[in-house]
């Protein structure tokens, strides 16, 4: 986001001029500017008519987002461009990506999802199977539990790293698909049951333990994805959507569901995904998605031309319901100020926040925190570093730190606190 510079000839909008507030002192000011320029002429592209209707539309040219892809490998990962978004939803061609082993081709008219296990009625689903039941419509932001990893390390704290870089494993979209709980009771989940295996199509056949009682709370078979058929990156034709849990938990190209009584154990589960703490043992099952926020706006390489008002601008969000509060500090954590978060605040969803300053020319050192319903605060990294140590490689939702130098130069500014 690149706010436009206000020159002195925009503010004067009539032949008088109008005085604004701090550029221009006094009329007479704004009527001696107006005479030293060239009458105001805007460009006029009146003259030619437009290009017709089409089938599909397409981006304004030089406005395509891009994702960060890394090297091209079996296992991959691509981040979403934080810093070039607006408001909370992320165009689905830039939904960040992680894939264990590629993209799989997958033809959604052979596509088939087994539910099978401690049921009373095994069962296979087609696609056109699923799409009958009752669909919902909701938004949620997926995270991969590794984002912010980039700046964890208290050795190799980076300065010139992009908020794409540091936190771009994080989309939302509006998301649709059926109740999982629907699928369960159309099979007849067991007594005894505690546990599902979900298992997807890809050649990873990536799969994790799901206890019952989240699927049968909120999660979706999701096969929509803002407005139309979930893309081929993001599990076409259908993936589980656990609202507010760890991406990886999220299967892809879902093919399926063993209901069982315990967790199942998958490598996903237990050399991956599980948190080391400082005391010697580790997390298990560490699904839910801290409260977390990241500032987009301003961010490293940015450079801020010009003392003055700027909106410091971000994103908040939790796994644990909604977020109430996003603070924002502007010298190093010292004092903050409640930003305002822009409606609507949804549960398990992005809310973006927005903070008006004014910055003074001199060094500062930026900073958010979010605070969720439970009344869990984001920690500081310190916070973080006593709680897990060095060794974890999961859920990063420790508060960021940008530095504004006296000549604008913003970088990434957590080492400056540490
Ligand atoms: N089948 C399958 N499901 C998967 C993965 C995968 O590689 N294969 N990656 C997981 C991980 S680690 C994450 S973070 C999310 C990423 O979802 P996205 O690529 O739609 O952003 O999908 C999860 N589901
Ligand atoms: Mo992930």
């Amino acid at each position: 986001m690149n706010p436009p510079r206000l020159s002195r000839r925009a503010w004067i909008t009539t032949a008088s001029g109008v005085v604004a507030a701090g550029l221009i002192k006094t009329q007479a000011d704004a009527v001696r500017l107006a005479a030293q320029e060239a009458p105001l002429q805007a460009p006029d592209p009146t003259k030619v008519p437009g290009r017709f209707t089409s089938e599909v539309g397409r981006r304004a040219t030089g406005e395509q987002p891009r994702r960060l892809a890394r090297a091209q490998a079996l296992s991959s990962s691509s981040q979403s461009p934080l810093q070039d978004l607006m408001g909370i939803i992320t165009p689905a061609d830039v939904h960040f990506e992680r894939h264990h082993a590629g993209i799989p081709e997958i033809v959604k008219g052979s596509h088939e999802l087994l539910v099978h296990g401690m049921v009373e009625r095994p069962m296979v689903f087609r696609m056109a199977d699923i799409e009958r039941y009752p669909r919902v419509s909701r938004l949620y932001f997926i995270e991969c539990s590794g984002n912010g990893g980039g700046a964890y390390s208290r050795d190799a704290m980076p300065t010139e790293i992009t908020v794409q870089a540091l936190d771009g494993l994080l989309s939302t979209s509006e998301w649709t698909g059926v109740p999982l709980a629907t699928i369960l009771r159309e099979v007849g989940v067991r007594r005894g049951a505690s546990w599902l295996l979900a298992e997807g199509s890809d050649s990873a056949m990536l799969s994790r333990s799901i206890p019952l009682e989240k699927a049968m709370d909120d999660a979706l078979l999701a096969f929509g994805q803002n407005g139309e058929a979930i893309r081929p990156e993001q599990g076409y034709p259908m993936r589980l959507m656990l609202p507010g849990w760890e991406g990886n938990a999220q299967v892809k190209w879902l093919r399926r569901i063993e209901v069982t009584d315990r967790p199942t154990m998958t490598r996903e589960e237990t050399s991956k995904y599980t948190d080391p703490l400082q005391n010697g043992t580790a997390r298990q099952f560490s699904f839910v998605m801290d409260a977390k926020s990241t500032i987009t706006f301003p961010t490293y390489p940015y450079v801020l031309p010009d003392r003055g008002w700027w909106e410091i601008t971000g994103l908040a969000w939790t796994g644990r319901g909604r977020i109430t509060r996003v603070e924002v500090s502007t010298d190093g954590g010292e004092s903050w100020a409640d930003a305002a978060l822009q409606g609507p605040v949804l549960p398990k969803c992005t809310v973006r926040f927005r903070h008006l300053w004014e910055w003074n020319g001199r060094e500062a050192i930026v900073m958010s925190r979010a605070t969720d319903e439970t009344g869990y605060v984001q920690p500081t990294v310190q916070q973080l570093w006593e709680a897990r140590g060095d060794q974890t490689r999961y859920h990063f939702n420790n508060q960021r730190a940008w530095k504004i130098a006296s000549d604008g130069v913003v970088t990434f500014g957590l080492g400056d606190l540490v």
